[in-house]
């Protein structure tokens, strides 16, 4: 395998996971090792999923209607077909309240990003979004590779650099450039499209990280394997853990939110909604925990290959 292939080799070794210095979910920032595995160089794009569906016939969750028996507490109107899509607000609104800018869109999926009004000319290369873990998950299976753990995802966005900010060094945009596709403007109003983009941009559309990789910042958050925790757990001071998961939901219930009962996972590398007056989320320690049933047109996803753990990947790009 090699770049050509489409996927990235990243090197086992040991790093500093999390940070202590932006929000509490990131902390406690402490040492983990993970051993080698390659990694999909750019996030899944509409072209490469629009194979997978063609392949296998698979429908998306946002493109079934919800089981009523799954969300009692549900209002019947909402629980067809749709997905959540952003909509900018006219002037600021209340940020602690995201259904300012949040809409559950009947209609909207992966092929129809904005709704059923919108499709995907222009849009081969783009990430694909409105997809839920399990789309995620089924994807993956398909191609013969898995999703990442948490700590993977995090490894590789770091590129090789200890302790960084940002995937690229300590400097948002360092000599005056652009290195994701990110928010420019006061969120979630005015949208200066500084970097070239309102929304979401063909993967590789800004320079790689350390290994090579695309995207590992803005564009879209990407899906990982790991259930969301609201802190990081305190390592054990004799060792440094390695290849940590999270295979318990038990800690990632949001209580008292709406869905509460639904488990979340952890998305990482926030989106190009990340903004500074609100979510400093570009950066590879940031992590938001996301309900597995939930899809948003700012969410997708990359693959991971683990040499003797998975079969021969297959079906994504070169590897046919
Ligand atoms: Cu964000």
């Amino acid at each position: 395998m090699g770049s050509s292939t489409g996927m990235v080799s990243i090197p086992g070794g040991e790093f500093l996971m999390g940070s202590n210095d932006f929000y509490p979910e990131e902390s406690p920032a402490h040492r983990v090792s993970v051993d080698g595995f390659w990694m999909d160089e750019r996030p899944v794009t509409v072209a490469e999923f629009q194979r997978f569906v063609d392949a296998t016939g698979f429908r998306t969750v946002a493109e079934r209607k919800p089981d009523p028996a799954l969300y009692p507490d549900a209002d019947s109107e909402l629980l067809v077909p749709g997905s959540l899509v952003f909509l900018p607000t006219a002037g600021p609104v209340d940020l602690s309240d995201y259904r300012n800018w949040w809409s559950f869109v009947p209609g909207a999926d992966w092929r129809h990003p904005e709704g059923p009004d919108s499709g995907l000319v222009g849009r081969d290369e783009h990430p694909v979004t409105h997809v839920a873990f399990e789309d995620a998950s089924a994807y993956a299976g398909w191609v013969g590779k898995d999703l990442p753990t948490e700590a993977e995802w995090e490894y590789a966005a770091r590129g090789g650099l200890e302790a960084k900010t940002f995937v690229w060094g300590d400097e948002f945009a360092p000599g005056g450039a652009t290195m994701a596709n990110t928010w420019q403007g006061e969120f979630p109003w005015e949208n200066l499209a500084l970097d070239g983009y309102e929304r979401t941009s063909p993967v590789g559309s800004f320079p790689p990280n350390g290994y090579g990789l695309f995207d590992m910042a803005g564009n879209v958050w990407e899906w990982t394997m790991d259930f969301f925790t609201p802190r990081h757990s305190q390592a054990n001071s004799c060792c440094v853990p390695s290849n940590p998961r999270v295979a318990s939901p038990d800690a990632s219930y949001a209580a008292g939110e709406p869905g509460a009962h639904i488990p979340r996972r952890v998305t990482k590398g926030g989106s190009h909604l990340c903004a500074p007056n609100y979510c400093l989320r570009y950066r590879p320690a940031a992590r938001q925990g996301q309900a597995v049933d939930t899809s948003t047109s700012h969410i997708g996803f990359r693959c991971v290959f683990r040499p003797g753990a998975n079969s021969q990947p297959r079906g994504n790009r070169d590897y046919e």
